[in-house]
């Protein structure tokens, strides 16, 4: 079905002029829409979940209803009782004509509208200490907003998600295939990457067994906090919304610390092909650990910030794995636009994480005084 006669069965007032690509997702597919009213202008994205990836996009519907609901309520009773120093916000869902949440198209495929947060940005790379320190208050807030939601209204999104030992279970299955072989046969940079996974397994448990243990506990996570997911304020340069709510499920906090600094302290992004400019930068580090701290820090048991920096090392290696595997299985997950992306994206993330285990003893001492 073309785009604009789709977009056509949601309720959006006014007249549609522009309909175009938008984002840098590696799941979705994502347009922006902007329609014309005759004193204002209304822009809202379009989305079709990715039926590949979300086993059913109708659950990541309907948890997209209960987790707004339940954060829209939040902010406009703290916003009455004046209990934040900004404006926080967050997408909402638009309905199409006939009150659901989604149109389903004649091919079977789930789309959606959301609102665009607008005078506002999300980046591809870390601009600096400030944006950092920002986008920390972001994910904060966050998981303040959502840290009394009920669990038991989210069905799971994609089962498997941020389990590290599945991810190496299904790597593993991967390296049986013919296709496997052949790619790290003709390889030396994919054998490479296969002594780094083999020297790491036992890292890659260490969050879950923590949890095992009974010494974390699974709360309310965002599951995507990567940089370009977080909405900085063009005027005011604060944050004011996390993004791309697919995911939001119970999970450990831990997962998002991780995933967020693996992203923001790597200021040559997960595209960058000379290894050498890959780095982890402490001071962008610091100063997002002092903007999630601000939000977060009153709910942070002993224990969780005991395994801060196991999260920090886990998350690149833990993405670096399913970009290794998903380039071992013919790119079958992650959207490419070359064959060797994703074997790329892989290298990038496993060298962020030597980066980390290089500067672990001043990553700890940085964490220690939180
Ligand atoms: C995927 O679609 P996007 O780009 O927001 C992935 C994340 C990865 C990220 C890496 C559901 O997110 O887990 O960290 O790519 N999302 C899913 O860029 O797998
Ligand atoms: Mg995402």
């Amino acid at each position: 079905m073309e785009l604009s006669l789709l977009i056509n069965k949601f309720n959006i007032k006014g007249r549609l002029v522009a309909l175009q690509p938008f984002g840098h997702g590696n799941i979705n597919d994502t347009f922006l829409a902007i329609y014309r009213n005759t004193f204002t202008e209304t822009q809202v994205v379009l989305q079709k979940v990715n039926k590949k990836v979300f086993p059913e996009p109708e659950v990541i519907m309907e948890n997209m209803h209960e987790v707004t609901r339940h954060c829209h309520d939040k902010l406009e009773d703290d916003a009455v009782h004046g209990r934040d120093d900004r404006v926080w916000q967050m997408p909402r869902i638009i309905k199409a004509k006939d009150s659901k949440d989604y149109v389903i198209d004649d091919k079977g495929e789930v789309w959606r509208v959301i609102t665009r947060i607008m005078s506002a940005h999300a980046f591809e790379l870390a601009q600096g200490p400030e944006h950092a320190l920002e986008c920390g208050a972001a994910l904060g807030h966050f998981h303040y907003l959502i840290s009394d939601m009920d669990p038991k209204l989210i069905k799971d999104p994609l089962p498997g998600f941020h389990i590290t030992s599945g991810y190496l279970k299904a790597y593993d299955r991967t390296l049986k295939t013919k296709g496997a072989k052949a790619l790290i046969g003709a390889s030396m940079e994919a054998k490479r990457l296969l002594k780094f996974v083999e020297e790491r397994r036992d890292l890659a448990l260490c969050l879950e067994k923590a949890e095992k243990r009974g010494e974390l506990k699974k709360r309310m996570f965002h599951g995507d906090p990567k940089v370009n997911n977080i909405m900085i304020d063009d005027v005011t340069g604060k944050g004011t919304a996390m993004i791309d709510l697919d995911t939001v499920s119970p999970g450990l906090i831990h997962i998002d610390f991780g995933d967020a600094l693996r992203s923001i302290c790597n200021p040559a992004g997960e595209e960058e092909t000379n290894l050498a400019k890959v780095v982890f930068d402490e001071d962008l580090a610091m100063a997002f650990c002092k903007g999630y701290m601000r939000e977060a820090g009153s709910f942070l048991t002993d224990a969780d910030r005991e395994y801060l920096f196991d999260s920090i090392r886990l998350l690149p290696f833990e993405l670096g794995l399913r970009f290794f595997q998903d380039y071992l299985a013919g790119n079958v997950y992650f959207k490419t636009s070359k064959p060797e992306q994703n074997l790329n994206r892989a290298r990038v993330q496993f060298r962020l994480c030597e980066s980390i285990e290089a500067r672990e003893r001043s990553i700890r001492n940085v964490l220690k005084k939180l």
